[in-house]
């Protein structure tokens, strides 16, 4: 796979600044106020389920009725990674072709990126590699960007068609994805928390090597 930083190496670039406070966060006793954001972009076809995982984990809530989304939408959580709270900025895009010219702008200053696919929707994996593609195309290896795939819909089990080995080949071979694929379920829940904390402490720990 092409130019992608591997996971592995450190690079110069960085985002956020880093101002230290200390305050309590409840459940976190006294941990360390950092001021980082990253900036997490969701790609992937549409209707794969992208806009329903940004807002099951940020809000909580799944709606059945499929609502395109139009250019961009944004979401913001803040989580603690190493007593530290991260500021994350999501940036949920459009996956219908005509949106896609306007993507290029969309990677400036993008810390990680969850490529998403539909695990009953075989066309939706075969086009992972047409999505990776566009991050190679419009970014540098400098920008050091973590991607993390993720297998969506997960509770249609029975309609399965994307083999979960066939998803962690693509992982292991492809030097700037996180090595293994988390299978998750924006419907119920399943994995949804793990895959983007997975994604937040892959990128903490990259930038904290440096
Ligand atoms: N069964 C099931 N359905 C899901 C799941 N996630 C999303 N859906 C449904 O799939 C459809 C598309 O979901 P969206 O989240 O709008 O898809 P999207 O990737 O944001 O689509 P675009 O905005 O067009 O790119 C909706 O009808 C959702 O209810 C899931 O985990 N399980
Ligand atoms: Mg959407």
């Amino acid at each position: 796979m092409g130019n992608c930083n591997n996971t592995k190496q450190s690079s110069s670039s960085s985002s956020g600044n880093r101002q230290q406070n200390k305050l309590n966060v409840q459940g976190h006793g006294e941990i360390t106020e950092t001021k980082v954001t990253y900036k997490i972009l969701i790609l992937g076809d549409a209707g794969v389920g992208k806009t329903s995982l940004a807002i099951k984990w940020v809000d909580g809530s799944f709606q059945e009725n499929y609502i395109a989304t139009i250019g961009v939408d944004f979401k913001k959580k803040d989580v603690v990674v190493d007593n530290q709270l991260i500021k994350l900025q999501i940036w949920d895009t459009a996956g219908q072709e005509r949106y896609n010219t306007i993507q290029a702008t969309y990677y400036r200053g993008c810390a990680g990126i969850i490529v998403v696919y539909d695990i009953t929707d075989a066309d939706s994996f075969q086009n992972v590699q047409k999505w990776i593609g566009n991050i190679e195309k419009n970014t540098s290896p400098n920008d050091d960007i973590t991607i993390l795939l993720v297998g969506n819909k997960a509770d249609l089990e029975d309609e399965k068609m994307v083999k979960t080995e066939d998803a962690n080949n693509f992982c292991k071979n492809t030097s700037c994805v996180v090595d293994k694929v988390f299978e998750v379920s924006a419907k119920t829940g399943l994995n949804v928390n793990n895959a983007f904390m997975a994604l937040v402490e892959a990128i903490h720990n990259k930038k904290k090597k440096k």
